[in-house]
């Protein structure tokens, strides 16, 4: 059998159970003879809730994105689109985050969108982020269901039920034609919501592994003129050095 494309994915975040989970979830929509390849660092934060953990995260990203540069796409699996400017410098094919493919995604099925997230803390990154890729008009509203990243995958937590109380609130309250979950240790409810709801629930994950794979039967890739060009070379000091473009272009 010819050998498919190799997809990246990047949980940014250190839990190694979230990333398997991630791992199956994109495996389980993508198409023959593609390969998944799911990792996450070493070093950072268990979870990624709010501004400080997101900075945090950003480095042991790129170092994944680094070591996994022979693959055909990366895709970052943190709703926040956590570092996504920064990898589109360094990574030579397309890079697609799981907040912006599923918002695209969403508006594709739907006038109209809302997204159920887990900390009150994560809903400003991503409703700066729907700005930023235009389509904060499309969102109803971002809501928190205050269920912590990690509760998601416990199976004695409140998790599903709280996410899934949150979502009949936004199609009520907010009059919303589709669901986006906001949070890649979400991506194993999609298809159970959409039965319950009968709405498009949409999940990044899922959504960002069949647009990576478009990207690559288009040969399409990140502009490199501009915003996304590769780094200047120069040194950086401290516990930093390793990172420096300067490494990174002799590499
Ligand atoms: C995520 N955090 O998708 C985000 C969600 C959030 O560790 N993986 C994380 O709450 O911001």
């Amino acid at each position: 059998m010819t050998h498919g494309p190799r997809l990246l994915v990047v949980n940014p975040n250190t839990t190694r159970s979230m990333t398997e989970a991630i791992g199956r979830a994109a495996a389980a929509v993508a198409a023959p003879g593609t390969r998944i390849e799911a990792v996450s660092p070493a070093d950072g934060p268990p979870s990624i809730e709010g501004y400080y953990d997101e900075a945090f995260s950003v480095p042991g990203l790129l170092a994944e994105l680094r070591k996994g540069a022979a693959a055909d796409a990366a895709i970052l699996a943190c709703f926040d689109d956590t570092g996504l400017d920064a990898a589109r410098t360094v990574f030579d094919g397309p890079v697609v985050s799981i907040g912006e493919a599923a918002f695209h995604m969403a508006s594709l099925v739907a006038g109209s969108f809302s997204v159920v997230t887990t900390l009150q803390r994560s809903v400003p990154a991503i409703e700066h982020n729907l700005v930023r890729y235009g389509l904060a008009a499309r969102c109803r509203r971002v809501r928190a269901s205050e269920v912590p990243v990690l509760a998601l995958e416990d199976p004695a937590s409140d998790a599903h039920q709280r996410v899934s109380e949150e979502i009949a609130r936004a199609l009520v309250e907010d009059r919303a034609e589709a669901i986006v979950l906001g949070c890649a240790g979400m991506a194993d409810l999609a298809a159970e919501l959409t039965r319950e709801f009968r709405v498009p629930v949409i999940d990044g994950v899922s959504a960002a592994v069949k647009q990576a794979e478009a990207l690559i039967a288009l040969r399409l890739s990140t502009a490199k003129r501009g915003a996304y060009a590769a780094p200047l070379p120069k040194s950086y000091l401290g516990v930093l050095q390793s990172f420096a473009p300067a490494s990174i272009a002799a590499e």
